[in-house]
């Protein structure tokens, strides 16, 4: 896709890398747009069971391409929030598959939110967030201003937000801001075996969770108690509910379809 996002499929994962590596994966138009077709591609093809976002090189993402921002042919501005990063955020949260946020080194801005608004969320030791957006006058986007104050509460994010602080893995791991935070040497491997995981996991089970959580981010307790029954009602009519209790019963590894 455009040499800006390695895309593969491989044992039900698909792996969309950022590769702007000399740019820190900062997002141009052309990468911004060819992440959102990914992750089209990711919601058209049935054998993708879990979508794992990384990027190439020292960074995950260093957020938008202040380059782009800048001289004569700069794109302007409310054409950046809704063009480019909106669709991403919202692509992910309502893609029906677990998408997995691998965060390989800085991730700053738009990049760092962009992983904060995964289903699940890692990093390495060495790799840190960034709300980089007050030091150049902006506010945060891309859902920061959402996913940020559920994830750590409101009075970190407000100071973060503010102050741009340089948040490791280890203390975003401490805060809630992520699920966990891996040595370096472990990263990888941990990645591929949570990513194997997720693929293997009831899919549509996984997609209704998805979407009662979405839904609990609004909702009054009572709507979502009836979220829930309708949802589970859901869950309970799938391959994989079926496969699940049957292997519990006869005391055997389930193997679910994803169906
Ligand atoms: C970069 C960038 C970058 C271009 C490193 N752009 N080149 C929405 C609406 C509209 C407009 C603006 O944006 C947004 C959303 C946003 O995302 S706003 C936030 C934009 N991002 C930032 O402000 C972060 C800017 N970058 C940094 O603060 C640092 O580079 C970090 C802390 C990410 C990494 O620091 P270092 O590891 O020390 O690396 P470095 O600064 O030396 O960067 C390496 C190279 O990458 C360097 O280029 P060079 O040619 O000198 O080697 C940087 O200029 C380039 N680079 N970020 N966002």
């Amino acid at each position: 896709m455009d040499g800006e996002i390695i895309f593969g499929v491989q044992a039900g994962i698909a792996t969309i890398t950022l590769n702007r590596p000399e740019k820190l994966n900062s997002f141009n138009r052309s990468m911004a747009l060819s992440l959102q077709r990914a992750l089209d591609e990711c919601a058209l093809l049935s054998n993708v069971r879990c979508v794992l976002i990384t990027g190439n090189g020292k960074a995950f993402s260093a957020g938008q391409d202040l380059a782009e921002v800048t001289g004569e042919n700069a794109a302007a501005m409310p054409d950046i929030v809704s063009e480019y990063y909106n669709p991403i955020v919202s692509r992910i949260r309502h893609l029906q598959k677990p998408v997995l946020a691998a965060v390989n080194g800085v991730a700053a801005g738009a990049g760092a939110n962009i992983a904060l608004c995964c289903d699940v969320a890692v990093a390495c030791y060495s790799a840190s967030f960034i709300q980089a957006f007050s030091k150049i006058g902006l506010i945060p986007d891309s859902g920061g201003t959402f996913f940020l104050p559920r994830l750590v509460g409101w009075q970190k994010a407000s100071a973060l937000m503010m102050l741009g602080d340089r948040v490791n893995a280890v203390e975003a791991e401490a805060l809630g801001m992520i699920y966990k935070a891996f040595p370096d040497e472990e990263f990888f491997p941990a990645v591929l075996g949570l990513a194997t995981q997720l693929s293997e996991l009831p899919t549509r089970g996984l997609a209704f969770t998805k979407q009662a959580l979405n839904f609990s981010l609004f909702s009054t307790l009572e709507e979502q108690l009836n979220r829930e029954d309708a949802l589970q009602k859901q869950a309970a009519n799938t391959n994989d509910y079926a496969e699940g209790v049957q292997a519990f019963l006869q005391k055997r590894k389930p193997v679910f379809s994803g169906k």
